[in-house]
């Protein structure tokens, strides 16, 4: 009734915006991403029958009303397929991270929660079984079922096991990758990627994003298939800027860039004009992101910790898929 679980935040080379079916969580379009080591959650899940509510402490502290909920909807989800469920837990998670500077901590949270609560729960369930019911509480918490470069299908409306997360072929343990996040301090508060990607869905430009996101996947499968940083580079970055295009476009427009992400792409591609393998990525925050390899990941990093507003740089490598640490019936 007892268990711990570890995982990893991904971030997308190809992004995920934009949902087929809010309901069951399926995204629009497919995405695929590299799981990263050193940006963990640990979680543990304890089911007790002496407990009247599900309780929830992250970083050591109570969680808030909002989220107690969104955690007990997917225990609910993964104790049983009916939902319903017949004990309370007690779940607690801890980043090695902090929480707050929007580092997808909802991927390696949910990702955790999941594999945790269903070996508590006595479920004996496959990584795409998990990474569907992962899917349901974020999208990209799907992917950090697996490590190394992940594909997340897009989904088809109605259907839940439309969109898996799997591994990005043969290659998926490419080792020598690298991704450098230059963290921005980040004062205002930013649109949540759930609202910001439900108002990008009525851009005029939304249409084209979901038309363009498959070729982008199947070209960085491609690139991946046969090492091809710089393919797998340039594809990262084109679809960073229409995700971004996609949001700046609705009606009232999400921007999410601030000055020094702006910076930071001016930098990274004036690094690739001499030569260093260095290609600009970026989320549902203000972070610069670069892609890059164990070679030139120093320059990267230098590059990026000299952007005005950029407050420390972090260089992460591929990481492994969720792991069970614990596990006690
Ligand atoms: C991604 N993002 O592919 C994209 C790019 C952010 C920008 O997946 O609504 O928190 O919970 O399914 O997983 C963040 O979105 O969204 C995200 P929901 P999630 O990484």
């Amino acid at each position: 009734m007892h268990a711990v679980a570890e995982a990893r935040a991904n971030i997308a080379l190809v992004k995920y915006w934009g949902k087929a079916d809010p309901e069951l969580n399926l995204p629009a379009v497919p995405s695929l991403s590299i799981t990263l080591a050193g940006l963990t959650t640990r979680t543990s899940v304890r089911f007790d029958p002496s407990l009247r509510r599900d309780w929830v402490r992250l970083d050591g502290r109570e969680a808030d009303s909002r989220t107690v909920e969104r955690v007990s909807r997917h225990l609910d989800r993964v104790v049983s397929e009916s939902g319903a469920r017949a004990l309370f837990a007690e779940v607690e998670g801890h980043n090695d991270f902090p929480t707050a500077a929007g580092l997808a901590s909802s991927a390696s949270g949910f990702a955790a929660l999941t594999l945790a609560a269903a070996a508590a729960a006595g479920r004996e369930l496959d990584r795409s079984a998990l990474s569907v019911l992962a899917r349901r509480a974020s999208g990209s918490a799907a992917r950090s079922l697996f490590g190394g470069l992940v594909v997340l299908d897009r989904g088809a409306a109605g259907d839940p096991w439309s969109s898996v997360a799997r591994p990005a072929g043969e290659h998926a343990d490419w080792n020598d990758l690298r991704l450098v996040i230059g963290v921005v301090s980040e004062q205002a508060k930013s649109t949540s990627s759930t609202s910001g990607m439900t108002r990008s869905e009525e851009s005029p430009y939304y249409p084209a994003w979901v038309a363009s996101a498959t070729r982008d996947v199947n070209e960085a499968l491609d690139a991946i298939a046969h090492r091809r940083i710089d393919a797998l580079g340039e594809i990262t970055e084109r679809s960073a800027l229409r995700m971004h295009a996609c949001a700046m476009s609705a009606d009232p427009g999400v921007v999410y860039l601030r000055g020094p992400t702006i910076e930071g792409l001016h930098a990274i591609r004036e690094l690739r004009r001499s030569g260093v393998a260095a290609w600009f990525t970026c989320d549902a925050g203000p972070h610069p992101k670069a892609l890059t390899n164990d070679r030139d990941a120093g320059a990267v990093a230098r590059a990026l910790a000299s952007v005005p507003g950029v407050q420390r740089v972090l260089t992460l490598s591929p990481g492994a898929g969720a792991e069970l640490v614990e596990a006690r019936q």
